[in-house]
């Protein structure tokens, strides 16, 4: 590349090159970066072109073939927004000028119902594998930043978006924060943590999370709801002591699982208000509800909340619910009736089924009796953007058909609930899913009822697939339990990697799956793990990978492999977050052309030429793109 940006340099082309040309024009280095740059994006675009695309998940090639059309908001006069520079009126002003006591009782103070739109995180995590990309939300965020100025927070982060970013779409989930808040500086930004287990799917040490939340906080996460899978009140607090410290927003969250309304149910109106004791008890600004599968029908979520309401007058109430069973507009006006502060909604395009209710249903619902603050026709604008964004994720589209009242059964959280579903037709057996589905109830009867929530939500849909593959019923599991080889997942929760459950272990079944071979915990896996020491961490990645930010040590620390593989991959392709989506997941059409602007003001204009012809020889084929009006060409091996 250095040889390639001398030879390039218009100076040099020229003839006009003196004994110290090298040394005298620094802007050699960078062209030559650039051209590194250009290069590497070549090879993943030839890759593209003769192999196809390799994101897991992906099926076929994205059904949008126009060009995106921005929306255009008007102002009361109906002239067009100017929507160059970002809002600077919302929420987060007052949290940043007064704290986060002052907001959560600013909050409390509203007369109205916020609303909290989950379209960048759970809506697309539920929806479409976590598959939207940085650019892609990016380009809309200026226009968010007008149309939802009254929103209580934009949930944008956190979940299963830090890994699936690494580990699918090969982005920095750090560098996705950073470029999203500079485009919305006035909306707060929510992320969602996995109490002591941070992002990932089990324990971390307590100084993990300590640091994670402050890199979070520091990178541009304003709330952080917190919740433990199975409201293990010591796991919850680790979370919770580390967004305080942070000095964010704490929303500490209980997790709501089946359906109280029904006699007899181990999660009833008691244990939820006694947890919700405890969770104010530990110090928080706001408290969270999260029903993650949908299954707190309207009249639950009216007594729920209306009982805690009436208990703490002063508590700002947030409440999160999926739409799977059809039901979730109706629960969530039914929360806000109740005395919620805040509900979860998610534009239209992207809402319904197992993501959250859409947004415009619930304003239409609330319309003339709670007011939320927002203009709908701004929002109904920006999902005119979201109908086409959803078109061009089709690849990853579960498509599912219709809402599944089942939930109310089977109680399997949104983001499962699409998952299991895609698995199962990826089999292609026809009854595949309602044994699924069968089995997750059975499941979570022979684990003693969990609470059904990432990572216990895994642990039971791996008992469920290992019932189905391996053709087991619930009396052969517990029968032959101590000879059966178990997914590692159900040996962690028996293990009690994951926390502690409510009511406890079922037995015998606990000890004659682990028959010894792992040592049962009595207290939370944090408690006894060696605390991690980050400057040791950050020179051991500095020799491998050269200088790199504080918060690249927390994605090392939080997931080392998927860390390093993105490393690796960058190397060899650099950073794609910059390359549209169409051609990050479908190659351009021969001729087409393209823009890429690989940093601010460099834009690269490409296209594809020609593909060569397959050497048998060394099994590669050449690939030829124009870029900047100049012929390159990359050699790609055909794995075909
Ligand atoms: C997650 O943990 O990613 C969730 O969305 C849980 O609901
Ligand atoms: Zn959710």
């Amino acid at each position: 590349p250095f040889l390639l940006a001398l030879l390039t340099h218009e100076t040099f082309v020229a003839g006009n090159c003196w004994t110290t040309f090298i040394d005298d024009t620094p802007e050699l280095f960078e062209m030559m970066v650039s051209q590194n740059r250009a290069q590497k994006l070549l090879a993943y675009l030839g890759d593209l072109a003769v192999n196809g695309s390799s994101i897991k998940g992906q099926i076929g090639v994205p059904k949008l073939k126009t060009p995106i059309i921005m929306p255009v908001l008007k102002d009361a006069s109906g002239n067009p927004l100017s929507t160059t520079e970002p809002c600077k009126q919302g929420w987060r002003n007052i949290y940043l000028e007064q704290g986060p006591e002052a907001f959560a009782k600013a909050v409390r103070r509203y007369k109205g119902t916020l609303v909290m739109d989950t379209t960048w995180r759970d809506a697309h995590q539920s929806l479409l594998a976590t598959r939207v990309r940085t650019v892609d939300i990016a380009n809309i965020a200026i226009p968010t930043s007008y149309a939802y100025s009254n929103a209580f927070s934009l949930e944008c982060w956190g979940g299963a978006t830090f890994d699936v970013a690494m580990r699918f779409l090969y982005e920095d989930p750090w560098d996705r924060l950073r470029k999203l808040r500079a485009l919305v500086p006035n909306i707060p930004f929510q992320m969602l943590l996995r109490g002591a287990n941070g992002v990932a799917y089990s324990s971390l040490p307590d100084n993990a999370i300590d640091h994670f939340c402050l890199q979070a906080k520091t990178n541009g996460v304003d709330i952080f709801r917190v919740f433990d899978a199975l409201n293990d009140l010591e796991q919850l607090k680790v979370g919770v002591d580390a967004a305080r410290k942070a000095g964010g927003i704490v929303e500490a969250t209980i997790c709501y699982s089946g359906d109280m309304l029904n006699p007899g149910k181990k999660y009833n109106l008691e244990y939820y208000l006694d947890v919700v004791d405890e969770v104010i008890a530990m110090g928080t600004h706001i408290l969270g509800i999260k029903d993650m599968a949908g299954t707190m029908k309207p009249q639950a979520a009216t007594i729920l909340i209306g009982t805690i309401r009436e208990k703490y007058p002063a508590l700002p109430i947030h409440v999160h619910t999926h739409d799977s069973a059809g039901t979730g507009v109706a629960s969530m006006a039914a929360a806000a009736q109740a005395g919620a502060d805040v509900v979860d909604v998610a534009t239209n395009s992207m809402s319904g089924m197992t993501s959250q209710p859409s947004i415009i249903a619930l304003l239409a619902t609330l319309q003339g009796t709670i007011d939320t603050g927002l203009d709908v026709d701004h929002i109904r604008e920006i999902d005119s953007y979201w109908a086409q964004i959803r078109l061009l994720y089709s690849v990853f589209d579960a498509e599912l058909k219709g809402p599944d009242p089942d939930v109310y059964v089977h109680e399997i959280p949104g983001g499962q609930l699409t998952n299991l579903l895609f698995q199962a037709q990826q089999l292609g057996l026809g009854n595949q899913w309602l044994e699924t589905k069968r089995a997750y109830v059975q499941a979570n009867k022979l684990l003693g009822d969990l609470v059904k929530v990432t990572p216990t939500s895994k642990v039971v849909g791996d008992l469920a697939q290992f019932m189905v593959s391996n053709k087991l019923s619930s009396e052969d599991v517990v029968e032959r339990a101590a000879t059966l080889d178990f997914p590692d997942s159900v040996l962690d929760f028996f293990q009690g990697l994951i926390g502690q459950p409510y009511g406890g272990f079922p037995e015998p079944l606990r000890t004659s799956a682990l028959r010894g071979r792992r040592e049962k915990l009595t207290e939370r896996p944090g408690k006894t793990l060696p605390p991690i020491d980050f400057f040791v961490v950050r020179k051991d990645l500095e020799k491998k990978y050269g200088p790199i930010k504080e918060c690249d040590v927390a994605s090392f620390v939080m997931y080392p492999r998927v860390y390093e593989d993105y490393q690796t991959f960058v190397k060899k392709y650099g950073d794609l977050s910059v390359l549209p989506t169409k051609f990050f997941l479908s190659r351009p059409e021969i001729g087409e052309e393209f823009n890429v602007e690989i940093e601010m003001g460099k834009v690269l204009i490409l296209k594809l030429l020609a593909i060569g012809p397959l050497s048998t020889h060394t099994g590669q084929r050449e690939v030829f793109f124009e870029l900047n009006g100049e012929i390159r060409q990359v050699t790609v091996d055909d794995n075909k």
